[in-house]
Protein backbone atom coordinates (compact mmCIF):
# COMPACT_ATOMS: atom_id res chain seq x y z
CA UNK A 1 0.00 0.00 0.00
CA UNK A 2 1.34 3.47 -0.74
CA UNK A 3 2.60 5.55 2.33
CA UNK A 4 0.23 8.51 3.41
CA UNK A 5 2.21 11.72 2.51
CA UNK A 6 2.76 13.89 5.65
CA UNK A 7 2.95 17.79 5.61
CA UNK A 8 3.43 20.13 8.59
CA UNK A 9 1.94 23.61 7.98
CA UNK A 10 2.88 26.23 10.10
CA UNK A 11 0.34 29.26 11.00
CA UNK A 12 -2.48 26.56 10.42
CA UNK A 13 -5.12 28.48 12.80
CA UNK A 14 -4.59 31.55 10.20
CA UNK A 15 -6.65 31.89 7.43
CA UNK A 16 -4.99 30.28 4.49
CA UNK A 17 -3.18 27.84 7.22
CA UNK A 18 -6.90 26.66 7.28
CA UNK A 19 -7.55 26.47 3.88
CA UNK A 20 -4.46 24.25 2.63
CA UNK A 21 -5.22 21.93 5.41
CA UNK A 22 -8.40 21.52 3.74
CA UNK A 23 -7.30 21.18 0.33
CA UNK A 24 -4.39 18.98 1.54
CA UNK A 25 -6.31 16.44 3.41
CA UNK A 26 -8.29 16.18 0.18
CA UNK A 27 -5.46 15.45 -1.65
CA UNK A 28 -4.60 12.30 0.85
CA UNK A 29 -1.90 14.20 2.80
CA UNK A 30 -1.54 13.71 6.46
CA UNK A 31 -1.58 16.54 7.82
CA UNK A 32 0.10 17.95 11.11
CA UNK A 33 -0.55 21.94 11.91
CA UNK A 34 2.40 23.55 13.99
CA UNK A 35 0.97 25.87 16.62
CA UNK A 36 2.26 28.11 19.01
CA UNK A 37 0.84 27.64 22.87
CA UNK A 38 -1.63 29.85 24.18
CA UNK A 39 -3.56 30.06 27.09
CA UNK A 40 -6.55 29.66 25.36
CA UNK A 41 -7.24 27.85 21.89
CA UNK A 42 -6.96 29.82 18.86
CA UNK A 43 -8.81 26.67 16.45
CA UNK A 44 -11.71 29.20 15.38
CA UNK A 45 -10.94 28.37 11.66
CA UNK A 46 -9.99 24.67 12.00
CA UNK A 47 -12.93 23.48 14.23
CA UNK A 48 -14.65 21.63 11.66
CA UNK A 49 -11.28 19.68 10.84
CA UNK A 50 -9.35 19.66 14.09
CA UNK A 51 -10.11 15.79 14.62
CA UNK A 52 -8.41 15.38 11.00
CA UNK A 53 -5.35 17.15 11.56
CA UNK A 54 -2.32 16.91 14.19
CA UNK A 55 -1.57 19.72 16.58
CA UNK A 56 1.57 19.91 17.36
CA UNK A 57 3.43 22.78 19.65
CA UNK A 58 6.30 24.73 18.59
CA UNK A 59 7.66 28.53 17.82
CA UNK A 60 8.64 30.38 15.65
CA UNK A 61 10.88 31.90 17.77
CA UNK A 62 12.43 29.06 19.19
CA UNK A 63 15.13 26.82 17.31
CA UNK A 64 14.86 23.86 19.19
CA UNK A 65 11.23 23.27 19.46
CA UNK A 66 11.02 23.15 15.54
CA UNK A 67 13.83 21.18 14.94
CA UNK A 68 12.30 18.36 17.45
CA UNK A 69 9.02 18.95 15.32
CA UNK A 70 10.37 18.15 12.05
CA UNK A 71 12.56 15.41 13.22
CA UNK A 72 9.51 13.38 14.76
CA UNK A 73 7.12 13.58 11.75
CA UNK A 74 9.55 13.79 8.95
CA UNK A 75 7.25 15.09 6.25
CA UNK A 76 7.78 15.60 2.57
CA UNK A 77 6.94 19.08 2.53
CA UNK A 78 6.57 21.80 5.05
CA UNK A 79 4.20 25.05 4.15
CA UNK A 80 5.75 27.86 6.22
CA UNK A 81 2.87 30.45 6.41
CA UNK A 82 2.93 31.46 10.05
CA UNK A 83 4.10 35.31 10.43
CA UNK A 84 3.15 38.35 12.11
CA UNK A 85 1.05 39.35 8.89
CA UNK A 86 -0.79 42.90 9.90
CA UNK A 87 0.61 45.43 8.65
CA UNK A 88 -0.13 48.57 10.92
CA UNK A 89 1.30 46.30 13.73
CA UNK A 90 4.76 46.19 11.81
CA UNK A 91 4.91 49.30 12.14
CA UNK A 92 4.12 49.34 16.43
CA UNK A 93 6.49 46.15 16.69
CA UNK A 94 8.79 46.05 14.05
CA UNK A 95 11.44 43.62 15.95
CA UNK A 96 8.78 41.37 17.01
CA UNK A 97 7.64 41.23 13.41
CA UNK A 98 11.49 40.69 11.98
CA UNK A 99 11.73 38.20 14.81
CA UNK A 100 8.78 35.88 13.26
CA UNK A 101 8.60 37.01 9.88
CA UNK A 102 12.05 37.21 8.92
CA UNK A 103 14.26 35.45 10.92
CA UNK A 104 11.67 32.85 11.50
CA UNK A 105 12.30 31.66 8.08
CA UNK A 106 15.82 30.81 8.73
CA UNK A 107 14.90 29.11 11.82
CA UNK A 108 12.62 26.83 9.93
CA UNK A 109 14.59 26.23 6.77
CA UNK A 110 17.80 26.05 8.99
CA UNK A 111 15.59 22.56 10.81
CA UNK A 112 15.09 22.03 7.05
CA UNK A 113 18.71 21.75 6.63
CA UNK A 114 19.58 19.68 9.77
CA UNK A 115 16.82 17.19 9.74
CA UNK A 116 16.35 16.53 5.58
CA UNK A 117 17.35 18.43 2.80
CA UNK A 118 14.66 16.65 0.97
CA UNK A 119 11.89 18.19 2.17
CA UNK A 120 10.09 20.71 -0.05
CA UNK A 121 9.64 23.71 1.46
CA UNK A 122 7.24 26.69 0.87
CA UNK A 123 7.78 30.15 2.04
CA UNK A 124 5.06 32.69 2.21
CA UNK A 125 5.97 35.93 0.50
CA UNK A 126 4.15 38.98 0.05
CA UNK A 127 3.16 41.82 -2.70
CA UNK A 128 3.64 43.56 0.48
CA UNK A 129 7.26 43.50 -0.70
CA UNK A 130 7.13 45.09 -3.69
CA UNK A 131 5.24 48.34 -1.77
CA UNK A 132 6.12 51.44 -3.92
CA UNK A 133 6.81 49.79 -6.95
CA UNK A 134 7.71 51.48 -9.99
CA UNK A 135 5.27 49.82 -12.33
CA UNK A 136 2.30 48.03 -12.13
CA UNK A 137 1.86 45.08 -13.26
CA UNK A 138 4.16 43.60 -10.74
CA UNK A 139 5.96 40.51 -11.52
CA UNK A 140 9.38 38.74 -10.30
CA UNK A 141 11.61 40.75 -12.03
CA UNK A 142 10.20 44.33 -10.47
CA UNK A 143 12.63 45.89 -7.82
CA UNK A 144 11.00 45.40 -4.48
CA UNK A 145 10.54 49.10 -2.50
CA UNK A 146 9.09 47.96 0.85
CA UNK A 147 6.81 50.54 2.74
CA UNK A 148 6.63 48.70 6.03
CA UNK A 149 8.95 46.70 8.51
CA UNK A 150 6.22 43.83 7.66
CA UNK A 151 7.41 44.42 3.96
CA UNK A 152 10.81 44.56 4.92
CA UNK A 153 10.82 41.26 6.61
CA UNK A 154 9.55 39.62 4.27
CA UNK A 155 11.95 39.93 1.75
CA UNK A 156 14.45 39.00 4.12
CA UNK A 157 12.35 35.73 4.04
CA UNK A 158 12.33 35.64 0.11
CA UNK A 159 15.65 35.72 -0.10
CA UNK A 160 16.78 33.66 2.71
CA UNK A 161 14.56 31.04 1.21
CA UNK A 162 16.29 31.51 -2.40
CA UNK A 163 19.90 31.33 -0.61
CA UNK A 164 18.87 28.03 1.03
CA UNK A 165 17.55 26.83 -2.00
CA UNK A 166 20.87 27.95 -3.92
CA UNK A 167 23.70 27.02 -1.15
CA UNK A 168 22.16 23.96 0.01
CA UNK A 169 20.26 22.80 -3.03
CA UNK A 170 16.71 22.55 -1.29
CA UNK A 171 13.69 22.46 -2.60
CA UNK A 172 12.39 25.57 -1.83
CA UNK A 173 9.97 28.49 -3.27
CA UNK A 174 8.76 31.99 -2.33
CA UNK A 175 5.48 32.49 -3.25
CA UNK A 176 4.51 35.99 -4.03
CA UNK A 177 0.96 35.84 -2.98
CA UNK A 178 -1.10 39.39 -3.61
CA UNK A 179 -3.88 39.82 -1.70
CA UNK A 180 -6.24 36.81 -0.73
CA UNK A 181 -9.58 37.74 1.26
CA UNK A 182 -11.78 35.11 2.76
CA UNK A 183 -14.70 34.47 5.54
CA UNK A 184 -12.00 33.30 7.11
CA UNK A 185 -9.65 36.64 7.04
CA UNK A 186 -8.99 38.31 10.23
CA UNK A 187 -11.36 41.10 11.04
CA UNK A 188 -8.78 43.70 11.39
CA UNK A 189 -8.06 43.69 7.89
CA UNK A 190 -9.92 45.80 5.36
CA UNK A 191 -12.15 43.37 3.43
CA UNK A 192 -13.55 41.58 6.27
CA UNK A 193 -13.78 45.23 8.33
CA UNK A 194 -16.06 46.37 5.78
CA UNK A 195 -18.11 43.06 5.51
CA UNK A 196 -18.65 42.76 9.17
CA UNK A 197 -19.15 46.29 9.40
CA UNK A 198 -22.25 46.35 6.43
CA UNK A 199 -23.39 43.42 8.29
CA UNK A 200 -23.74 45.15 11.57
CA UNK A 201 -25.08 48.38 9.96
CA UNK A 202 -27.82 46.14 8.07
CA UNK A 203 -28.74 44.13 10.93
CA UNK A 204 -29.09 47.28 12.82
CA UNK A 205 -26.16 46.68 15.18
CA UNK A 206 -24.19 49.79 13.94
CA UNK A 207 -24.43 52.69 12.72
CA UNK A 208 -21.28 53.98 11.26
CA UNK A 209 -17.89 52.23 9.76
CA UNK A 210 -14.38 54.02 10.47
CA UNK A 211 -12.17 53.48 8.09
CA UNK A 212 -8.75 54.98 6.77
CA UNK A 213 -7.26 55.29 3.04
CA UNK A 214 -9.81 54.48 0.33
CA UNK A 215 -7.77 55.43 -2.44
CA UNK A 216 -5.50 52.49 -2.23
CA UNK A 217 -5.78 49.72 -4.91
CA UNK A 218 -5.37 46.10 -4.33
CA UNK A 219 -5.24 43.12 -6.43
CA UNK A 220 -7.77 40.80 -4.02
CA UNK A 221 -8.44 37.41 -4.58
CA UNK A 222 -9.74 34.43 -2.79
CA UNK A 223 -7.86 32.50 -0.60
CA UNK A 224 -9.11 29.20 -1.29
CA UNK A 225 -8.05 29.78 -4.96
CA UNK A 226 -4.10 30.77 -3.44
CA UNK A 227 -3.82 27.54 -1.48
CA UNK A 228 -3.81 25.39 -4.44
CA UNK A 229 -0.90 27.69 -6.04
CA UNK A 230 0.86 26.81 -3.29
CA UNK A 231 0.45 22.90 -3.15
CA UNK A 232 0.98 23.40 -7.05
CA UNK A 233 4.49 25.10 -6.54
CA UNK A 234 5.95 22.24 -4.56
CA UNK A 235 4.82 19.50 -6.58
CA UNK A 236 7.04 20.72 -9.85
CA UNK A 237 10.41 19.11 -10.99
CA UNK A 238 12.43 22.43 -10.47
CA UNK A 239 12.12 24.58 -7.70
CA UNK A 240 11.08 28.36 -8.86
CA UNK A 241 9.46 31.57 -7.59
CA UNK A 242 6.06 32.80 -8.41
CA UNK A 243 3.51 35.78 -8.34
CA UNK A 244 0.10 34.83 -7.80
CA UNK A 245 -2.45 37.25 -8.52
CA UNK A 246 -5.54 37.76 -10.24
CA UNK A 247 -4.17 40.57 -12.18
CA UNK A 248 -6.74 43.19 -11.53
CA UNK A 249 -6.82 45.92 -9.21
CA UNK A 250 -9.51 47.58 -7.52
CA UNK A 251 -9.72 50.67 -4.75
CA UNK A 252 -10.93 49.85 -1.20
CA UNK A 253 -13.41 52.34 -2.29
CA UNK A 254 -14.36 49.97 -5.21
CA UNK A 255 -14.52 47.42 -2.65
CA UNK A 256 -16.66 49.39 0.27
CA UNK A 257 -19.45 50.67 -2.75
CA UNK A 258 -19.94 46.86 -4.07
CA UNK A 259 -20.49 45.45 -0.08
CA UNK A 260 -23.04 48.29 0.93
CA UNK A 261 -24.87 48.08 -2.46
CA UNK A 262 -24.84 44.39 -2.29
CA UNK A 263 -26.96 44.69 0.53
CA UNK A 264 -29.12 47.97 -0.54
CA UNK A 265 -27.53 50.69 1.06
CA UNK A 266 -26.01 54.13 0.10
CA UNK A 267 -22.18 53.77 1.66
CA UNK A 268 -21.72 57.36 1.69
CA UNK A 269 -24.33 57.29 4.97
CA UNK A 270 -22.15 55.31 6.78
CA UNK A 271 -18.68 55.01 6.06
CA UNK A 272 -16.45 58.08 8.45
CA UNK A 273 -13.12 58.46 7.42
CA UNK A 274 -10.71 58.49 10.31
CA UNK A 275 -6.93 59.66 9.65
CA UNK A 276 -6.10 57.54 13.03
CA UNK A 277 -6.19 54.55 10.18
CA UNK A 278 -3.40 55.92 8.09
CA UNK A 279 -0.42 54.30 8.12
CA UNK A 280 2.95 56.30 8.06
CA UNK A 281 3.95 55.20 4.74
CA UNK A 282 1.22 53.69 2.50
CA UNK A 283 1.35 51.14 -0.33
CA UNK A 284 -0.60 52.70 -2.81
CA UNK A 285 -1.25 50.41 -5.87
CA UNK A 286 -0.67 46.39 -6.11
CA UNK A 287 -1.60 44.58 -9.28
CA UNK A 288 0.30 40.86 -10.02
CA UNK A 289 1.28 39.60 -13.14
CA UNK A 290 0.14 36.01 -12.93
CA UNK A 291 1.20 35.02 -16.15
CA UNK A 292 4.31 32.57 -15.17
CA UNK A 293 1.40 31.05 -12.66
CA UNK A 294 -0.80 30.41 -15.33
CA UNK A 295 1.89 29.08 -17.59
CA UNK A 296 3.58 27.00 -15.65
CA UNK A 297 1.36 25.89 -12.92
CA UNK A 298 -1.57 25.95 -14.95
CA UNK A 299 -3.34 27.84 -11.82
CA UNK A 300 -6.35 30.29 -12.85
CA UNK A 301 -8.26 32.09 -9.89
CA UNK A 302 -11.97 30.69 -9.71
CA UNK A 303 -13.22 33.24 -7.86
CA UNK A 304 -13.71 36.97 -8.97
CA UNK A 305 -13.84 40.35 -7.04
CA UNK A 306 -17.74 40.46 -7.06
CA UNK A 307 -18.53 37.00 -5.96
CA UNK A 308 -15.49 37.19 -3.30
CA UNK A 309 -17.39 40.40 -1.72
CA UNK A 310 -20.73 39.13 -1.93
CA UNK A 311 -19.76 35.66 0.03
CA UNK A 312 -17.89 37.81 2.50
CA UNK A 313 -21.19 39.93 3.29
CA UNK A 314 -23.11 36.99 2.91
CA UNK A 315 -20.70 35.04 5.90
CA UNK A 316 -21.00 38.35 8.26
CA UNK A 317 -24.53 38.70 7.91
CA UNK A 318 -24.89 34.70 8.64
CA UNK A 319 -22.71 35.10 11.78
CA UNK A 320 -24.10 38.54 13.07
CA UNK A 321 -27.46 37.20 12.23
CA UNK A 322 -26.90 34.30 14.57
CA UNK A 323 -25.26 36.23 17.77
CA UNK A 324 -28.19 38.34 17.80
CA UNK A 325 -31.28 35.25 17.74
CA UNK A 326 -33.33 35.52 20.92
CA UNK A 327 -32.27 32.02 22.80
CA UNK A 328 -35.50 29.99 23.06
CA UNK A 329 -35.68 29.16 26.73
CA UNK A 330 -35.96 25.20 26.80
P1 LIG B 1 -3.00 35.03 9.50
O1 LIG B 1 -4.45 34.70 9.32
O2 LIG B 1 -2.62 36.26 10.23
O3 LIG B 1 -2.29 33.77 10.20
C1 LIG B 1 -0.99 33.85 10.75
C2 LIG B 1 -0.64 32.53 11.41
O4 LIG B 1 0.70 32.61 11.94
C3 LIG B 1 -1.55 32.16 12.60
O5 LIG B 1 -1.83 30.79 12.54
C4 LIG B 1 -0.66 32.47 13.79
O6 LIG B 1 -0.97 31.71 14.93
C5 LIG B 1 0.69 32.06 13.26
N1 LIG B 1 1.83 32.57 14.04
C6 LIG B 1 2.14 33.87 14.25
N2 LIG B 1 3.24 33.96 14.99
C7 LIG B 1 3.67 32.69 15.27
C8 LIG B 1 4.76 32.11 16.00
N3 LIG B 1 5.65 32.86 16.63
N4 LIG B 1 4.88 30.76 16.05
C9 LIG B 1 3.97 29.98 15.43
N5 LIG B 1 2.91 30.46 14.72
C10 LIG B 1 2.76 31.80 14.66
O7 LIG B 1 -2.29 35.10 8.06
P2 LIG B 1 -2.79 34.58 6.62
O8 LIG B 1 -3.60 35.64 5.97
O9 LIG B 1 -3.32 33.21 6.76
O10 LIG B 1 -1.42 34.54 5.82
C11 LIG B 1 -0.58 33.39 5.83
C12 LIG B 1 0.84 33.81 5.47
O11 LIG B 1 0.84 34.37 4.16
C13 LIG B 1 1.46 34.85 6.37
O12 LIG B 1 2.84 34.59 6.46
C14 LIG B 1 1.22 36.16 5.63
O13 LIG B 1 2.19 37.12 6.01
C15 LIG B 1 1.39 35.69 4.20
N6 LIG B 1 0.65 36.43 3.18
C16 LIG B 1 -0.68 36.64 3.32
C17 LIG B 1 -1.37 37.30 2.31
C18 LIG B 1 -2.85 37.54 2.42
O14 LIG B 1 -3.35 38.37 1.66
N7 LIG B 1 -3.55 36.83 3.28
C19 LIG B 1 -0.69 37.74 1.16
C20 LIG B 1 0.67 37.48 1.06
C21 LIG B 1 1.35 36.81 2.06
P3 LIG B 1 -2.01 32.20 16.10
O15 LIG B 1 -3.35 31.67 15.68
O16 LIG B 1 -1.44 31.57 17.29
O17 LIG B 1 -1.97 33.70 16.12
O1 LIG C 1 -6.39 44.82 4.39
P1 LIG C 1 -5.10 45.49 4.69
O2 LIG C 1 -4.77 45.70 6.12
O3 LIG C 1 -4.00 44.63 3.91
P2 LIG C 1 -2.51 44.95 3.41
O4 LIG C 1 -1.89 46.03 4.18
O5 LIG C 1 -2.60 45.12 1.94
O6 LIG C 1 -1.76 43.60 3.79
C1 LIG C 1 -2.33 42.33 3.52
O7 LIG C 1 -1.95 41.91 2.24
C2 LIG C 1 -0.54 41.66 2.08
C3 LIG C 1 -0.32 41.25 0.62
O8 LIG C 1 -0.08 42.40 -0.14
C4 LIG C 1 -0.12 40.59 3.04
F1 LIG C 1 1.18 40.28 2.85
C5 LIG C 1 -0.37 41.05 4.45
O9 LIG C 1 -0.02 40.01 5.35
C6 LIG C 1 -1.85 41.34 4.60
O10 LIG C 1 -2.54 40.13 4.46
O11 LIG C 1 -5.06 46.92 3.97
C7 LIG C 1 -5.33 47.11 2.60
C8 LIG C 1 -5.43 48.60 2.29
C9 LIG C 1 -4.26 49.45 2.83
O12 LIG C 1 -3.82 50.30 1.83
C10 LIG C 1 -4.88 50.27 3.97
O13 LIG C 1 -4.30 51.56 4.16
O14 LIG C 1 -6.60 49.12 2.91
C11 LIG C 1 -6.31 50.39 3.46
N1 LIG C 1 -7.27 50.67 4.55
C12 LIG C 1 -8.14 51.71 4.56
N2 LIG C 1 -8.84 51.70 5.71
C13 LIG C 1 -7.40 49.97 5.69
C14 LIG C 1 -8.40 50.62 6.42
N3 LIG C 1 -6.78 48.86 6.14
C15 LIG C 1 -7.17 48.37 7.35
N4 LIG C 1 -6.59 47.25 7.80
N5 LIG C 1 -8.14 48.99 8.11
C16 LIG C 1 -8.79 50.13 7.69
O15 LIG C 1 -9.63 50.66 8.38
Amino acid sequence: MKKQKAAIITGITGQDGSYLAEYLLKKGYRVYGMVRRSSTETFERIHHIVDRVELVQADLLDQLSIINVIKKIRPVEIYNLASQSFVPTSFEQPVLTGEFTALGVTRMLEAVKLVDRKIRFYQASSSEMFGHAPYTPQCLKTPFHPRSPYGVAKIYGHWITINYRESYKIFAVSGILFNHESPRRGKEFVTRKISCGVAKIKLGIEKELRLGNLEAKRDWGFAGDYVEAMWLMLQQSQPRDYVVATGETHSVRDFVKKAFSYVNLNWKDYVVIDPALYRPAEVHVLKGDPTEAQKRLKWKPKVDFERLIEMMVDADLQKVSDTIKPTIPA
